[in-house]
């Protein structure tokens, strides 16, 4: 039988063929699908990021992580959608205009999706009224905003106004976050949060939905 602390393992180790086979096995056998994604993948995608937050995990080990939660979220995703299993919750995510940096936005995209989100992924260099478009079409509840350059970090403000002053986006909480960014400056903007890292980016989204 497959077991789930295995399956967690599996992802925690980063080996992706492994990842696959026991989520295979595990929805073969019956296992509730909602249980292969809290126990399994989730579960494992938290350790990873616990692990990252106390620098016993680096970047490179987080995306082999990362990918072999991807590849079993393949073979999950399709079970989800018929039992009707629901993310926790959208984030539409992107750096913001005129700065090209991603590795860290990605990397929040990646523990965000392991914690169980959708995540709308825009890219970089994005346009305040892209960020806004995105939150609508997707009904997304939090928008998520990387800058990494001190130039571009003031970007941010006019994101936050776009969506504050928009129709319907207004709702969707936001969070920013990457190197020059601070919980102060957060608060002189007005974004409801602010994340150090990418474990925690997955902390404070939840903590954003109460
Ligand atoms: Co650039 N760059 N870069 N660069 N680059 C920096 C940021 C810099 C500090 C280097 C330096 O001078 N020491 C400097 C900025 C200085 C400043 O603004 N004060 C700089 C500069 C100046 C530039 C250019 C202007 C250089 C030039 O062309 N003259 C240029 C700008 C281009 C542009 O954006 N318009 C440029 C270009 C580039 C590359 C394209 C070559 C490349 C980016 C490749 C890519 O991203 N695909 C690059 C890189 C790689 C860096 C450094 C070396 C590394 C950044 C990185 O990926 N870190 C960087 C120096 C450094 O940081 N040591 C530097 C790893 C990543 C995991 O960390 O992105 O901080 P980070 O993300 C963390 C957290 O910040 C947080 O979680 C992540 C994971 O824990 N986080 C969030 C990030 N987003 C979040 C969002 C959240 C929450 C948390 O909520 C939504």
């Amino acid at each position: 039988m497959a077991d789930l602390k295995d399956l967690a393992q599996a992802v925690i180790s980063g080996n992706a063929p492994q990842a696959k086979e026991l989520t295979q096995q595990a929805i073969d056998e019956g296992t509730d699908v909602q249980k292969i994604l809290d126990e399994g993948l989730i579960a494992g995608m938290s350790v990873v990021g616990n692990k990252f937050k106390k620098n016993e995990f680096y970047v490179p080990e987080v995306l082999i992580a990362a990918r072999a939660m991807n590849q079993a979220m393949e073979v999950l995703e399709p079970q989800l959608a018929k039992a009707g299993v629901k993310p926790v919750a959208t984030v539409v995510l992107g750096t913001v205009k005129g700065d090209l940096h991603d590795i860290g936005k990605n990397l929040v995209g990646m523990m965000l999706k392991g914690g169980g989100f959708k995540v709308v992924d825009l890219g970089v260099d994005v346009p305040p009224e892209k960020f806004v478009e995105a939150i609508q079409e997707n009904k997304a509840n939090i928008l998520g905003l990387s800058a990494l350059l001190t130039t571009t970090m003031v970007a941010m403000k006019d994101v936050i106004k776009a969506v504050k002053d928009s129709d319907g986006a207004d709702k969707a909480k936001t969070m920013i976050g990457g190197a020059p960014i601070t919980q102060n400056f957060a608060d002189e903007i007005g974004a409801d949060g602010y994340a150090p890292d990418a474990a925690s980016a997955v902390d404070k989204a939840k903590e954003l939905l109460g």
